[in-house]
């Protein structure tokens, strides 16, 4: 059955691959399905066709015959159950492996897109500046955590799993803030996973439509 998943018409990070969709890309590509992408503009995406797929408006959607899924965590739950290579099969390892993607979704991501929220939606505010370093405290709190959990291993938990593949993505949202380098483990990790082959697949897919985006900045 034919993979569909939606993704920016044009991404504003001008093809740096921060968009949600480059997630459940490498995740299709680390299990080895192919997929098609439907491209859809800011207009398009907030219109019925797309809010059937997509209650918020936003992207990406996954549709696989008649199933039509949203949510990154869900989706690539949903990849990461029916095909090898993302989950363990040891039972309680496969657990392990789903409270990393929980983690890095409810736990991590939340003050990270604070960050991208009081840059870019509240920069101009007259306090935009007073607040900025708190907001960056609270990231520098979690990775001070993940990092001293890592310590010197490769992965959160034993082999590469769906658990590395969302915090990896998670972290690449740091990317531009300069904050990631602050934490070399951090950053060897990040980097360690945008060198697996199915990460630079998905990469190179979604630079081939965003890349020279002029809203890029
Ligand atoms: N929690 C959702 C977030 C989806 C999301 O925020 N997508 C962004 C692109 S990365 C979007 O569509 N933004 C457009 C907007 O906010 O209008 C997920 O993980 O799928």
């Amino acid at each position: 059955m034919t993979i569909v998943i939606t993704a920016f018409e044009l991404s504003p990070d001008g093809g740096m691959g921060l968009a949600r969709d480059t997630r459940v890309r490498w995740a299709l590509e680390e299990v080895g399905r192919p997929y098609e992408v439907r491209l859809v503009s800011l207009q398009a995406k907030n219109e019925p066709a797309h809010l059937r797929l997509h209650p918020f408006g936003l992207i990406p959607t996954y549709e696989e015959g008649d199933l039509a899924l949203f949510e990154t965590g869900a989706i690539i739950f949903h990849i990461a159950e029916h095909h090898a290579g993302l989950f363990p099969d040891d039972a309680n390892a496969r657990a392990r492996a789903i409270t990393w993607m929980f983690a890095a979704l409810n736990t991590v991501e939340p003050p990270i897109l604070d960050l991208v929220t009081a840059r870019f939606a509240e920069g101009d505010k007259p306090w935009a500046e007073e607040r900025l370093p708190l907001v960056k405290d609270r990231i520098r709190d979690r990775l001070v955590q993940l990092s001293a959990r890592l310590g010197d291993a490769d992965w959160l938990d034993g082999a590469f799993s769906a658990g590395d593949l969302m915090m990896v993505s998670v972290l690449l949202r740091l990317r531009p803030s300069g904050l990631l380098d602050e934490f070399p483990k951090l950053a060897a990790y990040v980097a360690r996973g945008e060198a697996r082959p199915a990460y630079e697949r998905a990469f190179a897919a979604q630079w081939a439509i965003n890349a020279g985006n002029p809203q890029a900045g």
